[in-house]
Formats: C-alpha cells, sequence, structure tokens
C-alpha cells in the first residue's frame, strides 16, 4: 500500500513540473505563431514574456496591460496581435516583426 502511494506521489509531482514547463500562455503563444517553434522565440520559452520566474520584460508588460484593459487573466491570440504593431523594447523593430524574423520582443539586443 504504502509503495503503491508513493508511487501515485511521484506520478503526480511528475505531472505537475510537466505543466509548469509548458504553462496556457506559452502554449497559446506557439500556437498563435507556430513558426517560432524552432527560431530563439521557440527556444526562448517563457523568456519570451518573462525575465525570471513571473517577472515580466517589456513585451510581457505590454500584453499584461492588454489584460489588464480586457479584466482578464487568458491570454488569446487576438490579445497576443494587439501588440504585434507596438515596439515593446524599442529596438525599432515591431514585436510582429520580430517575432516574424525569430528575434525576441522583449530583448533590445535580439533584433532583426
Ligand atoms: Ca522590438
Amino acid at each position: 500500500m504504502k509503495v503503491r502511494l508513493f508511487v501515485s506521489t511521484v506520478l503526480a509531482l511528475g505531472l505537475m513540473v510537466t505543466a509548469l514547463a509548458t504553462p496556457k500562455h506559452l502554449a497559446t503563444f506557439l500556437k498563435t505563431y507556430p513558426s517560432v517553434k524552432n527560431n530563439a522565440v521557440g527556444k526562448a520559452k517563457c523568456a519570451v514574456c518573462h525575465v525570471k520566474g513571473k517577472e515580466l520584460n517589456v513585451y510581457g508588460k505590454d500584453l499584461q496591460k492588454v489584460l489588464q484593459e480586457k479584466k482578464t487573466k487568458d491570454l488569446t491570440a487576438e490579445i497576443l496581435k494587439s501588440v504585434e504593431k507596438l515596439d515593446s523594447d524599442k529596438d525599432g523593430a515591431s514585436n510582429g516583426d520580430e517575432i516574424k524574423a525569430g528575434t525576441l520582443p522583449g530583448d533590445p539586443k535580439s533584433k532583426p
């Protein structure tokens, strides 16, 4: 009985770790921009919007503004597209152009 409980606990923890590694927002981002999968943007994963942990970079903050305006926590393709014309990191390239080019919209050192 104890072994069974241990195995279920390990499985449950494993599922939780997997869930954290692919959060909902990242899944929405990748679904909206499938072309980034194998470039720097896709590899950055959470770092597309976050500095570390939950802290947001400038691109993440622009998205957060829209989420707050819409009074929602659910990131959608529509919300992602609404900040494409902005240049969050002020490197001269719009967020949309950066994502298309495979550079990070929240990092001025990464530009097309
Ligand atoms: Ca930019």
